[in-house]
């Protein structure tokens, strides 16, 4: 089985590490690439970034089809995309956002979900409600790092932590959802410091969309998601 992992912004270092924390869960037999689009913002902060960065994650999935891909995994906390990706692939396609949040929702009875600066955190509640997850998300908290500092900020991680323990406390959550893909390296030293689930979207992601392959299932072809309409395109 081959998961493709797309990061939707173009910094290659994290593109990286999501790779190594993809490959790090995924099972036997499961191949796992991590690419980023040759084109687009470097980090996606906006719903411009995450509007730009879209053609880009449509180019990989529609390059993974060519190549036989068995499922994908959009690896960005906006799931810029995701609509439209299930419409182009064969397979599965997992946002992380989705995932994360549906993950929580096995495990407790509210998350909060820790971000990276506050114009993301309306985008966030959008999406815990358009999954139908608005019930169990109990808050959204910015730590006011932006993505690209996540890796180089030394002080980035006491500021998630202290940031989780200030919104389980505030949120009387049981859970808590990273909501940046850069952060996916830190989720285990996370939780065992906090002492409750916390969850990366990007492992959540990589096993649900393996899973989905393994139950021999995919996205419905009829309707919504049936292949869009072939039609010209104009203009260069
Ligand atoms: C992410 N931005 O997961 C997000 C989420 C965010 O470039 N990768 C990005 O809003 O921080």
């Amino acid at each position: 089985m081959r998961i493709l992992v797309i990061n939707p912004n173009t910094t290659l270092t994290m593109t990286a590490t999501i790779g190594e924390c993809a490959r790090a869960v995924a099972g036997p037999g499961v191949t796992v690439d991590a690419v980023s689009p040759s084109t687009g913002p470097v980090s996606i902060e906006s719903h411009y970034d995450d509007a730009m960065s879209v053609p880009g994650v449509l180019a990989e999935i529609e390059k993974g089809e060519r190549e036989g891909v068995d499922a994908y995994v959009i690896a960005c906390f906006g799931d810029p995309g995701l609509l439209a990706a299930r419409e182009v692939a064969a397979g599965p396609v997992v946002g992380i956002a989705e995932a994360a949040m549906r993950t929580a929702a096995y495990l407790g009875r509210g998350f909060s979900v820790i971000t990276t600066l506050e114009r993301t955190v309306g985008h966030t509640w959008d999406l815990a409600e358009s999954y139908g997850l608005g019930r169990h998300c109990r808050g959204v908290h910015a730590t006011g790092i932006p993505v690209v500092e996540l890796e180089t900020d030394p002080e980035a991680y006491a500021a998630i932590l202290a940031a989780s323990r200030a919104a389980l406390d505030a949120d009387g959550s049981d859970v808590i959802v990273l909501g940046c893909a850069g952060m996916a390296d830190l989720c285990a030293r996370l939780q065992s410091e906090l002492g409750v689930p916390v969850i990366d979207g990007v492992a959540a992601a990589t096993v649900q969309s393996e899973t989905l392959v393994r139950l021999g299932l995919r996205t419905s072809p009829r309707g919504e998601f049936a292949p869009p309409p072939a039609k010209a395109f104009t203009g260069h």
